[in-house]
């Protein structure tokens, strides 16, 4: 019998990796997805199984994580080995707009899945995977950031974070769950949510190489993050759940880097270099040089040609200013080995929103109108 897995957020980008992945090992994947008013699958459209054929691995259910009733039902009726509670309001900036929803999809949310489980008598039975969050060392109180380093989280989304991992601790101390918490470091890839800085780094340089805009406009510059590549990590999230004894680890890659740095490895990656001028607000990421890998990017931009920008519209009323992991203990116990450097991911990246900033502009010229300019 295929193993049974139960992925909330399947439709984000670790859901779609995840789903891969154990796809890959022979698992049945069932997953949550929200009902919306447009297709909200295209992360996973690739995986997709004609549900009228025999032998179908892979099952999405409508769902929220703010309706106890929908989740407990859908977990009696699938009886998952495992579930992947991946579902969450993820974008830390968004959480100071939306605190209460925010609190409820992703704090009680998790509470309303393990309580599925402890009532429906599957606490032997389903292990349960957290996706916690760096986000929770917030003002950092020890450099590098490990399993017992304090929490100070700086943000709706991590105090709601806080309560998900808690009360994960709580249920597997209370009621014996195989329960754990994974406090996975930011973790990027081409499938990344476009409005992560990342992400849209990478889709900005494509877009500004190709002369299909001006500048980017950033928020902090110096704020300084420990990025791998999401492949990688949801590997780990599926190893934690193998492990003989649930317990809580850090996934990270032990390197920090800053937003400016980002933004000079991505522009690099087509062969522009930056320098960066001036301070604070008025901050400037000025071209240096220009010398592109790739002819057909028929690249315009000139020396001194101001391509980066600070706008203070996305400063965070509190920010978390640095973040670099100690992962000694997933290394020595569950062989944690990532595959990718950063420059491999930013290559990826780049790659990926080249590919798809080209596609954009062969539909400009001949004549389409692309919209894809929201924040
Ligand atoms: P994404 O934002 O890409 O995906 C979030 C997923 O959750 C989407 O499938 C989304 O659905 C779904 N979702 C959001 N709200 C609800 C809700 N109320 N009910 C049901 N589903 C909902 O996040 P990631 O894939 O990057 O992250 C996965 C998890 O890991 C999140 O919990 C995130 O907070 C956490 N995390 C992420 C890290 C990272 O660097 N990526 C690092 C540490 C933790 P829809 O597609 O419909 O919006
Ligand atoms: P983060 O990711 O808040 O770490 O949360 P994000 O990419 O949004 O921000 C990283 C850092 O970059 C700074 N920044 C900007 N951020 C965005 N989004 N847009 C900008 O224009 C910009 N300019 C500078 C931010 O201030 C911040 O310091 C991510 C999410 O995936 C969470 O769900 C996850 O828990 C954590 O990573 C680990």
């Amino acid at each position: 019998m295929a193993k049974k897995a139960l992925i909330t957020g399947i439709t984000g980008q670790d859901g779609a990796y995840l789903t891969e992945f154990l796809l890959n090992k022979g698992y049945e994947v069932h997953g949550l997805k929200r009902r919306s008013s447009l297709f909200n699958t295209d992360r996973i459209d690739h995986l997709y199984q004609d549900p009228h054929e025999s032998d179908v691995r892979l099952k999405l259910h409508y769902g929220d994580m703010t309706d106890s009733m929908n989740l407990t039902r859908l977990i009696q009726e699938i009886q998952p080995d495992e579930i992947y509670n991946l579902a969450a309001m993820s974008h830390v900036q968004v959480s100071f707009e939306t605190p209460e929803y925010t609190a409820n999809a992703d704090g009680i949310g998790t509470l309303r899945v393990l309580e599925a489980v402890r009532l429906l008598g599957l606490s032997e039975k389903t292990r349960v995977y957290q996706a916690s969050t760096s986000e929770l060392f917030g003002k950092v109180q020890e450099i590098p950031q490990k399993e017992t380093t304090p929490f100070y989280p700086r943000s709706p989304y991590a105090v709601a974070k806080m309560y998900a991992y808690w009360i994960t601790v709580n249920y597997r101390e209370a009621y014996n769950l195989f329960a754990c918490n994974g406090i996975l470091f930011n973790h990027e890839s081409p499938i990344r949510g476009e409005t992560f800085v990342t992400r849209k780094i990478t889709r900005a340089a494509a877009k500004i190489i190709l002369g299909l805009q001006d500048c980017l406009f950033l928020g902090n510059l110096d704020s300084k993050r420990d990025w791998g590549h999401a492949k990688d990590y949801v590997e780990m999230m599926w190893l934690i759940l193998q492990a003989d004894i649930p317990e809580d680890w850090v996934i990270a890659t032990g390197v920090t880097t800053s937003v400016r740095d980002f933004v000079r490895m991505a522009f690099a990656h087509v062969g522009v270099s930056l320098e960066f001028k001036g301070s604070g607000v008025d901050e400037v990421g000025v071209v240096s040089k220009v010398n592109p890998t790739d002819p057909e990017l028929e690249c315009k931009l000139t020396v001194g040609q101001e391509v980066v920008r600070v706008d203070p519209r996305y400063f965070r009323p509190t920010e978390v200013d640095i973040l670099i992991g100690d992962p000694t203990k997933a290394k020595e116990k569950l062989g944690w080995v990532p595959r990718y450097t950063l420059d491999e991911l930013v290559k990826d990246m780049m790659e990926g929103d080249v590919a798809l900033m080209k596609k954009d502009k062969y539909l400009i010229e001949a004549g389409h109108q692309i919209f894809r300019y929201f924040e």
